[in-house]
């Protein structure tokens, strides 16, 4: 009995010591790595997991770098926390892809009051005092928005359209350049009308949702607008499974151009797909470099990105883009 006993403790000692969190490792035991703290928006899509892997393989140990992510979940609030907890743990830089272009200006006073130097990622962040953020390295999203509505005027001119819009984030910039890049094509076309209009919050299940809900209430359409990949890839799920061909009996024009989403243009069920290239991990090290070397990186970055469509896509162009 005593010795099952004896077993029994050993045996709850050696899990209490296995679950024992490590102690938190103080970042000043960093002191010869550049620690950067890193507020990424969520792993909604495919889209954030590129670039999260960027960022990763770029701000490497090996690159002399100890980095620390944390994921939002898609809130803001939960990345005002994030870059508090940076500014305490005494990070040398804080990158931010931020989840909505407003909101930051209290906080980010507090990483300059601190010294922190603050470099914003993919969206786009409206303060009252730009030098709450050294620079900025992201996308064009209304030129991403106007060159799918240029597609569509190219293949569609003034046809009779019924559009069903996806949005993302409502308040990213991601969602409000593409969405003004939509409204302008309206505008400009009057035969294309707007039947539908809501958000996917980019994930791939809202989409499927969204357009499940309306094949289910007999909507008619004959184009999806949708602001982001994986929204695109619910959407046809929607469509398949309700007997219709994306592609054929409904264009789908999609933004990202992942892997994924580029086998389906090659497929012929994305119609067009707007790159919108995530590798900002290089980019970031780049400019941490140059701040490091004591020079000045340009205030706004924008990264050179084209687009996709059947008559464009190749095996080779796929297999050599990184994401
Ligand atoms: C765009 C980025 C968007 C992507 C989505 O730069 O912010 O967020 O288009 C992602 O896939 O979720």
């Amino acid at each position: 009995m005593k010795r099952i006993l004896l077993m029994v403790c050993i045996l709850c000692l050696l899990m209490l010591t296995a679950c024992t969190p490590a102690p938190a490792v103080p970042v000043e035991t960093y002191d010869d790595m550049i620690v950067v703290g890193f507020s990424q928006v969520g792993a909604e899509s495919d889209w954030r997991n590129a670039n999260t892997r960027s960022m990763r393989e770029a701000l490497s140990e090996q690159n002399g770098y100890r980095l620390i992510i944390d994921d939002a979940q898609q809130k803001q609030e939960r990345q005002i926390t994030a870059i508090r907890n940076f500014i305490h743990q005494g990070v040398d830089y804080i990158v931010l892809a931020p989840t909505t272009e407003t909101g930051w200006d209290t906080v980010l006073a507090e990483a300059k009051a601190a010294g922190v130097p603050v470099i914003i990622v993919d969206r786009m962040i409206e303060v009252e005092d730009d030098s709450l953020f050294t620079c900025w390295i992201g996308s064009d999203f209304r030129k991403e928005g106007d060159a799918a509505v240029e597609w569509l005027a190219q293949h569609f001119g003034d046809e009779p359209l019924r559009i069903v819009h996806l949005q993302g984030n409502l308040g990213s910039s991601a969602q409000l350049g593409r969405t003004q890049g939509l409204d302008t094509g309206l505008a400009n076309h009057p035969a294309w009308e707007l039947v539908y209009r809501n958000t996917g919050d980019f994930t791939q299940a809202k989409g499927q949702e969204l357009v499940e809900a309306l094949l289910a209430q007999g909507m008619q359409f004959d184009v999806i607008y949708s602001e982001n990949d994986n929204m695109a890839y619910g959407a046809i799920d929607a469509l398949k499974n309700a007997g219709l061909q994306p592609g054929k009996d409904v264009t789908i024009i999609s933004f990202d151009a992942s892997h994924a989403a580029l086998e389906m243009v090659m497929a012929g069920e994305i119609s067009f797909d707007v790159e919108c290239n995530p590798l900002h991990g290089p980019r970031v090290q780049a400019i941490i470099e140059k701040l490091e070397a004591g020079s000045k990186p340009p205030k706004l970055t924008y990264v050179e990105e084209t687009t996709f469509d059947a008559a464009t896509i190749t095996r080779q162009i796929m297999d050599g883009r990184g994401y």
